[in-house]
């Protein structure tokens, strides 16, 4: 009878202390008990909307309006979030360790707020909190202007009420209508201080869009470097690629893997948890700082 994964603390600590190679490859789970939603399940919905289905460059051509108040809604939401004791527990060990590197799909900007280390914290798909142009190369990093535009403001006519439960049917019905017109127009959003013609976007990697370059080459010359003792997969389906593929290249240099999630069931890219590997099944901001003291 082949034997699974363990869930002791103590036999974990032991393979952290004598690891000198980790990498955590984190997910909106992380982000979680920080009241921020996930994006499959229970949390992923907006307006009726599947909120993978607004995060593509197609979406924000046919209605750059709507996309914006999904993204302005998330900053937002983001900016009045705090970070946990999940992301804490991360930097605490970034400091102890320096081989140890963060991998995160989050754009919330919690691990940046909770002073992680910016060379072991690679940003896989952006930020809220750059703002590029849709047409140009115009970046602005750090704008953590709420909202970035009055027309964008969650309590406009064009708000967010329609994102809670408590809406009424009638409301929602009236959204859903197909006839409803684009929410903003175009004209009215905010554009591009450099070429003047775009429109400007949030900072993130929407589906089909290329990873930050520089950042895929940081992670890559990490891999090169030798091999890895440990890989933590932490509230992610690891389900999107390529951030879900660097389970199996971390595996191939040898590391364990250390599964982080409120529901085990979630394999994702991870495959099966064999022998010497270590599932953790709970809220990552009170595993995290357990298993990683
Ligand atoms: C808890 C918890 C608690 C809850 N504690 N846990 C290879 C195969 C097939 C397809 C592809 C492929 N390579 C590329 C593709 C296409 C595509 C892709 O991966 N598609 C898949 C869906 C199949 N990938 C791309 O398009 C990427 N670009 C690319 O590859 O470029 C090159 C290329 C271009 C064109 C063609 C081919 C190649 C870009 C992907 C960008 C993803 N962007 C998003 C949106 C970012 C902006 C935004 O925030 O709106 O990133 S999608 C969304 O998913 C977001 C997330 O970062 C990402 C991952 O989600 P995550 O974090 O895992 O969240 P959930 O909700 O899925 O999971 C939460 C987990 O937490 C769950 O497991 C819970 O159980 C758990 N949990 N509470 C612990 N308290
Ligand atoms: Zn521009």
């Amino acid at each position: 009878v082949p034997s699974g994964p363990s869930s002791d603390v103590e036999e974990f600590g032991r393979l952290l202390k004598s690891s000198k190679r980790v990498l955590a490859l984190c997910g909106a789970g992380l982000s979680a008990s920080s009241g921020l939603d996930t994006f499959r399940g229970a949390g992923g919905m907006w307006r009726n909307h599947q909120a993978a289905t607004l995060a593509t460059p197609e979406a924000f051509e046919r209605d750059p309006g709507l996309v914006w108040l999904f993204y302005s809604y998330r900053r937002h939401k983001a900016l009045q979030a705090s970070p946990n004791a999940g992301h804490y527990a991360l930097v605490e060990l970034s400091k102890k360790m320096p081989g140890f590197i963060t991998l995160t799909q989050n754009v919330d900007g919690l691990s940046q707020r909770a002073n992680h280390p910016r060379e072991q914290l690679k940003l896989l798909h952006g930020s809220l909190f750059d703002i590029k142009c849709f047409n140009c190369t115009y970046v602005q990093q750090n704008n953590y202007d709420d909202p970035l535009d009055p027309i964008l403001a969650i309590d406009s006519p064009s708000d967010d009420r329609l994102a809670t439960s408590k809406t009424s049917i009638a409301a929602r019905a009236a959204y859903l209508d197909p006839a409803t017109p684009p929410t903003i127009a175009p004209a009215d959003l905010p554009h591009c201080p450099s070429c003047k013609t775009g429109l400007l976007r949030p900072g993130v990697v929407w589906f089909g869009e290329e990873l930050p370059a520089d950042t895929l080459r940081e992670v890559q010359t990490f891999i090169d470097q030798g091999p890895i003792d440990l890989i933590m997969v932490i509230g992610t389906t690891a389900t999107v690629y390529p951030a879900a593929g660097y389970v199996a290249r971390a595996r191939a240099k040898g590391a364990k893997v250390a599964l982080v999630n409120m529901d085990a069931g979630e394999l994702g890219a991870i495959g099966s948890l064999n022998k010497g590997d270590f599932l953790f099944e709970g809220d990552a901001a009170k595993i995290l700082p357990e298993i990683l003291k």
